[in-house]
């Protein structure tokens, strides 16, 4: 007999103790379970149908269902389930995967070091890094740089290097040599600005910041082609071509954190290159799976990867499951369904420009000020008056309110303040799209009834 969904939630409020989550609110009020995925939807354990806007969590980039990558982990498992890459070991998987990511990444990269997360895979950059420049004779370049409102983990290092102020505030952190910088959010900061301006403007920032920390002292720049956690921040077109040439002018490394944007989700498949960028590190995870098994790592630049093999002697790092066999397998198994069917090119060419359309025309809903999509991603600004530019008051979690009538409504998009924003699979269709964006647009109608019958607006 399968457990009633009380059952569940007795067991889960007992016991599991999740991310990002406090823990008296959901006791009072239960956990959505969450049973099982087909396509474009997820249904929960008393039937709802719901529209998955956000690929899980940014990574169920072909979908739910695939029966390709089920046989792959299972052919897998059944030949070898593990072994490590240590003590000069290595697997079928893990070789040819490596190659088959380093090819997609292009000709400035030769290797890549796995690890199972996003966040693990920030770690393990921050120590390259530093060993990188120790290698090269200037231990004292170690200082990163990043962003507020940044998200890259919830490890030490994953969470320093992320901008996210509640994050900092619990564990010490950030840990030493991690800077941050304003981050290129236009609407937010300058909306009267003209936008290209402004691009330069917050590249500028990075500048000023070499600058105080002096240039002799800073290791990287890290930061995400477009930010997805923190709202799905699309910076002007100008930002990251002038934060490029102000790394190549101090000699800085530059690390894409591609986790959210690597694997097709912007119609490439890494965002850097729409964006004009030229990393010397790449982060990845969530797609490179779709995130059907944990897989990450990082791709290494030439420039970086040749100093370390030629000189930098043992890197004395590495996880359990780095290489995992398995998890490679199901990646080989993803890349061949991305690229069969073609993805990252119907996101750059059709179904990508069709959403940014539809998306783009929620600005003449009364609630929305802004809506803006780049490839497979999406952010919406809901706002009390758009011709004053007024905001709810933060309290009010208008955003909150929003999410909770998505949900109620057969669609999952998740709110960052009073951000609304999405990232459906890549997998979509133009038909999944029209229904997608049919739920939105109740959703909105349902909070904007909502609000006003709350006074708020
Ligand atoms: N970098 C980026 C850019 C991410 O989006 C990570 C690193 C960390 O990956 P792992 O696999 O360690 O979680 C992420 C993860 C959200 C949300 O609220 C986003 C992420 C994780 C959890 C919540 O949108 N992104």
């Amino acid at each position: 007999m399968p457990l009633t969904t009380r059952e569940v939630q007795t067991l889960d409020s007992a016991h599991y103790m999740h991310p990002f989550t406090d823990h008296k609110a959901l006791a009072a009020k239960g956990a959505r379970v969450i049973t099982r995925g087909e396509g474009v939807y997820i249904w929960d354990s008393e039937g709802n149908k719901i529209f998955d806007g956000m690929s899980g969590l940014w990574c169920v980039n072909v979908g739910y269902g695939r029966k390709e990558l089920v046989a792959a982990a299972a052919q897998q498992m059944e030949v070898l389930p593990y072994y490590n890459s240590f003590f000069q070991t290595t697997n079928v998987p893990a070789a040819q995967l490596a190659e088959r990511i380093v090819s997609l990444a292009g000709e400035r990269f030769s290797h890549v070091f796995y690890s199972s997360s996003g966040s693990e895979s920030n770690d393990t950059i921050v120590r390259m890094v530093r060993h990188y420049w120790t290698t090269l004779e200037q231990p004292e370049r170690s200082v990163i740089i990043s962003r507020k409102n940044a998200y890259h983990g919830s490890t030490m290092c994953g969470a320093s290097l992320g901008g996210m102020s509640g994050m900092h505030a619990q564990g010490g952190l950030p840990i030493p040599g991690i800077v941050h910088i304003e981050q290129p959010y236009h609407f937010g900061l300058a909306p009267d600005q003209d936008k290209d301006a402004f691009g330069i403007e917050a590249a500028g920032w990075l500048e000023q910041k070499i600058l105080e920390v002096g240039p002799e002292k800073v290791a990287a720049f890290i930061g995400e082609p477009i930010q997805g956690a923190g709202g799905v921040i699309i910076p002007p077109k100008t930002y990251w071509p002038e934060i490029q040439r102000i790394c190549d002018k101090y000699g800085i490394l530059l690390i894409c954190d591609e986790v959210i944007c690597g694997f097709g989700r912007l119609g490439a498949w890494f965002g850097s290159e729409l964006m004009g960028a030229k990393p010397d590190l790449i982060t990845f995870a969530k797609g490179v799976t779709s995130g059907y098994i944990p897989l990450g790592g990082v791709v290494v630049g030439k420039r970086v990867a040749d100093v370390l093999i030629e000189k930098g002697g043992e890197f004395n790092h590495g996880y359990t499951y780095s290489g995992h066999p398995v998890a490679c397998a199901v990646a080989l198994a993803n890349l061949d369904i991305i690229e069969k069917e073609g993805l990252v090119d119907r996101v750059r060419d059709e179904t990508g420009p069709y959403l940014a359309q539809h998306f783009a025309a929620l600005s003449d809903h009364p609630l929305v000020a802004a809506a803006e999509t780049f490839g497979m991603v999406g952010g919406l600004v809901l706002m009390k008056d758009k011709s004053q530019h007024l905001v709810f008051d933060e309290a009010l979690e208008v955003g909150m309110l929003c999410r909770s009538h998505c949900f109620a409504n057969g669609l999952i998009m998740r709110a960052v303040g009073d951000r609304m924003i999405i990232a459906p699979p890549l997998a979509c269709t133009r038909a999944d799209i029209d229904e997608m964006m049919k739920r939105v647009r109740i959703c909105l109608d349902a909070t904007l009834k909502d609000v006003q019958l709350r006074g708020w607006m």
